[in-house]
């Protein structure tokens, strides 16, 4: 399996390529699915959410499969409303440590995850790895906090400065919730987890180092116990790389700012994802084969996982992602 030995640090011949996002609304088959249904019943749902979760498969000859289901989904567990319009929404934001105190675990958490995960892996093939994942404890903490997606998170970095303690419980509380919830997809057969830091960027170091470090080590330390593959990504983090350093992984995922020779300095021990512009995928076909055999090059020194830099976006032409594909599957180590 060509993604598990790269992530082992073992010799490969070629490099591995998995999308982020790549289950999802670029795909005419997915949209299909979408008009008859909600993105919460569809998570909800093991056939349906594997049957997403395998659509690409199908198309593209990609080395891993990652399950259909979203960052906040187990936070249901905590007693806490989330609606996707198509982004998380949060009915009431936690805005006071009273809130963040009454948090606890009310039930299993999102059982259905665990179900969609062992009906994929009896569809996949076995050169094809599963891939679960997670929200970091601070960038779920940014969506509750704020309510939603925003663009500066001014409720979030607000509260982080007025209320350190309070911040401090609550990322303990997810990061107990995290531990636990990867865990369980560990034991349904994700062979690989990914833990996204999608608002990482919106920190400095010192504030990375008190805030996201001690919580998001803790959960890669558990999970290293269990012996899955793990995958730390972090966007706009290329100023965060000694901090990324600091927690225990198997790689390190980066996007199209980050540079892999500054990755491979801060990150010696790790193999690293990425790190494709995902606007590259409107370029013409020419331009898409050049710029993935750059990233190739770029990348060669040590392990490599091909990704985007960030998830794929919904416009992206089907044709683009095949050209990708192929080229990066011709490519020979
Ligand atoms: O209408 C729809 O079709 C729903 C859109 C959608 C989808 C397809 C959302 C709402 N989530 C997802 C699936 C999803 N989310 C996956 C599985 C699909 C795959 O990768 O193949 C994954 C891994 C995620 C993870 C996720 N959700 C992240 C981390 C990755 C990233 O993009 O940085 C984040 C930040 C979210 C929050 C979220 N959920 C949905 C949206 C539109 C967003 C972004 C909201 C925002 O920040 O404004």
């Amino acid at each position: 399996m060509t993604l598990l030995q790269t992530l082992r640090g073992e010799p490969a011949s070629r490099v591995p390529i998995w999308i982020m996002r790549q289950a999802g609304r670029y795909l005419p088959e997915y949209r299909a699915i979408k008009e008859k249904s909600s993105f919460e019943a569809m998570t909800r749902d093991p056939a349906v959410a594997a049957e997403i979760t395998l659509q690409p498969l199908r198309r593209f000859a990609l080395d891993a499969a990652i399950i259909f289901s979203d960052i906040m989904t187990p936070l249901e567990a905590l007693g806490i409303d989330v609606v996707f319009k198509p982004g998380p929404t949060i009915a009431e934001p936690i805005r006071s440590r009273k809130q963040i105190d009454a948090l606890q675990l009310r039930g299993p958490i999102a059982p259905f995850v665990g179900d969609a995960l062992r009906l994929v892996r009896l569809e996949l093939d076995r050169s094809v790895a599963l891939i679960g994942f997670g929200g970091a404890p601070l960038t779920l903490a940014a969506y509750l906090i704020e309510g939603g997606g925003s663009k500066e998170y001014e409720h979030f970095r607000q509260f982080l400065r007025a209320e350190p303690q309070a911040m401090h419980a609550l990322l303990e509380k997810l990061t107990d919730l995290s531990i636990a919830y990867l865990r369980m997809q560990v034991e349904s057969g994700a062979q690989v987890i990914q833990l996204f830091d999608s608002w990482a960027g919106l920190h400095d170091a010192a504030t990375y180092r008190e805030f996201a470090v001690p919580y998001h080590a803790r959960i890669m330390s558990a999970l290293g116990e269990l012996g899955v593959a793990r995958i730390y990504f972090a966007l706009g983090a290329s100023h965060l790389l000694d901090e990324i350093a600091q927690i225990p992984s198997e790689a390190v995922g980066i996007d199209w700012r980050t540079t892999f020779a500054a990755a491979r300095k801060a990150l010696p021990d790790r193999a690293i994802q990425g790190n494709l512009d995902p606007a590259l995928l409107f370029a013409d076909p020419d331009t898409i084969r050049r710029e993935a055999r750059n990233v190739l090059e770029r990348a060669r020194g040590g392990p490599h996982v091909f990704n985007l830099g960030h998830g794929i976006w919904q416009q992206t032409p089907i044709e683009a992602v095949s050209r990708l594909v192929e080229t990066v599957r011709e490519y020979r180590l």
